[in-house]
């Protein structure tokens, strides 16, 4: 966040650069990890564009939410299924969320909420079935996308059908399949260049940022080449690598484009809240992890909430740890945060329920949406997260491994018992002496409150829950 002013000053100068601007001199001052004073992005997973807008006005941009991501805009395979999106067709910008014409009415509209709009964009490949119709009418074969693409602009990198099977060679999960999916010839000027108008269609009509999907399956050179020529450059970009310690490809190469989806972080936090307990969280530096300032982080995304790509928690786990890992990845310091809002599923297969259309209730959802962005003690944490900013960690206790606190200098302060009975304690803060309201288990001051004198308050946090307070919510 400390580049923001940076970025504002030449950001209008960017804009009026060529389109082939070379990454480097201004384009590298330009920071696409810093994502601002409202940092908390909420995956709006597979909700319609006018769903989105609608509630961009109604509740995201009111609580306080910087961003939106939808899933991705252009045109895919036909199916029921969740994951025909990633399984591209041409890039006209019509895909199950609506088209063109409804991707900009919503830009638009959540912009007016002061909300911006990020957009999974797949570049790394095609589709991988053997043929069809997409769903804006576009006929292809594999390798075969009329208008787009032919067979000669494809790696076919020699292992048994293609497919990647040495996940630590660079060459393999660069150039080979990922899951049959026709890899892109990312190094040639021509797929870049088709690549980047892509993405220049994107931001014409607003777009603020993207999430760049198997961005580990291309080469840094070759996505930094195509977002080089993107005018206006985005403001934010999150690339999905998803590295191990000791892994041939990691994270971290990819940080001079953008933040890194941090994966290693959600495996913690779901071994930490279900089994490890919690008192190891006060710090990741001692990690192999991508640094703090290029990380996005994640409790859950559409793949680990179903068990693909990592292991993590999820609105079914038990003892609320769902909740309380949320809580936790929006006050501790380390990265972007990104709140996933999807839907209950009988098979990890479901396409969206409700015909596409994102509907919630209160703080809650309906008609099978989850609605995880309305959730009290999320959207409380939003606030917690805006009000707090980049102030350091201080006040750490732990009186054991299930029980944490800490402030957030002098702007908030955090409890969180993962313990199965009640914590009750004072803590002492950074805080100025004043009463607050819990924004974990109450919005408007409706939840407990806590008077601080001389720095410290006295409270129960309930078990499996947590309590937190900050200065943007006193009573
Ligand atoms: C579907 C079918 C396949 C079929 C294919 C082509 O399921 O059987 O072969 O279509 O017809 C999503 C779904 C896939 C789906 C695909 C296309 O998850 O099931 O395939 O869409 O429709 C790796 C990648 C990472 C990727 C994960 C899932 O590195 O990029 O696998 N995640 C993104 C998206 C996914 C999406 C795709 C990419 C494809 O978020 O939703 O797939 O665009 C280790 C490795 C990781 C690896 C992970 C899982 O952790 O280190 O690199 O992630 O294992 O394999
Ligand atoms: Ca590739």
């Amino acid at each position: 966040m400390q580049f923001l002013s940076i970025a504002s000053i030449l950001l209008p100068l960017l804009v009026t650069q060529s389109h082939a601007a070379p990454l480097g001199s201004n384009n590298s001052l330009v920071s696409r990890t810093t994502p601002g004073t409202k940092p908390v992005i909420i995956q709006m997973f597979q909700w319609s564009y006018s769903s989105v807008a609608a509630e961009c006005t109604n509740f995201i941009g009111p609580a306080g939410y910087g961003f939106v991501q939808v899933s991705p805009a252009t045109e895919h395979i036909a199916g029921p299924q969740w994951w025909t999106d990633y399984q591209v067709v041409s890039y006209t910008l019509t895909s199950k969320r609506g088209n063109r014409d409804d991707l900009k009415n919503m830009i638009d509209t959540c912009h007016a909420a002061g909300v911006k709009v990020l957009v999974d964009t797949v570049w790394n490949h095609m589709a991988g079935i053997d043929s069809g119709t997409g769903v804006a009418g576009t006929t292809f074969t594999h390798y075969s996308y009329s208008g787009t693409y032919s067979s000669s602009d494809f790696h076919y990198c020699g292992t048994p059908g293609n497919d990647i099977q040495d996940w630590n060679n660079r060459t393999q999960v660069q150039t080979c399949e990922l899951s049959n999916l026709a890899d892109l010839q990312t190094e040639t000027d021509s797929i870049r260049a088709r690549l980047a108008q892509n993405g220049n269609d994107l931001m014409s009509l607003g777009v603020d940022g993207l999430r760049l999907d198997a961005a580990k399956h291309m080469p840094v050179a070759d996505i930094s080449t195509i977002i080089s020529r993107l005018s206006p450059q985005p403001q934010y970009i999150t690339q999905e690598v998803v590295s191990g310690d000791g892994e041939t490809i990691q994270g971290s190469e990819y940080t001079g484009i953008g933040d890194v989806m941090e994966f290693r972080y959600t495996t913690e936090l779901q071994e930490s809240f279900s089994k490890n307990g919690i008192s190891g969280l006060h710090s990741f530096n001692d990690k192999q992890w991508t640094d703090s300032s290029h990380a996005n982080v994640f409790v859950a995304n559409h793949d680990t909430e179903r068990g693909n790509a990592a292991t993590s928690l999820n609105s079914n786990s038990p003892s609320n740890t769902y909740v309380t890992a949320n809580v936790f990845a929006l006050a501790h310091p380390y990265g972007t945060p990104t709140i996933l809002s999807s839907y209950s599923f009988s098979s990890s297969d479901d396409g969206a329920p409700n015909g596409g259309a994102g509907t919630c209730s209160g703080a809650g959802g309906a008609n099978g949406w989850l609605c995880q962005h309305r959730w009290t003690a999320i959207a409380g944490m939003v606030g917690f997260r805006n009000t707090v900013g980049t102030a350091a960690l201080t006040n750490w206790v732990s009186p054991q491994s299930q029980q944490i606190a800490f402030g957030r200098g002098s702007s908030g302060f955090v409890a969180i018992n993962n313990a199965d009975s009640d914590w009750t304690t004072t803590f002492t803060t950074s805080l100025a002496d004043g009463t607050y309201c819990d924004v974990v288990n109450g919005s408007s001051c409706s939840g407990a409150k806590f008077t601080v004198s001389g720095g410290s308050f006295s409270a129960t946090v309930p078990a499996r829950n947590a309590i937190a307070i900050h200065t943007g919510a006193k009573a």
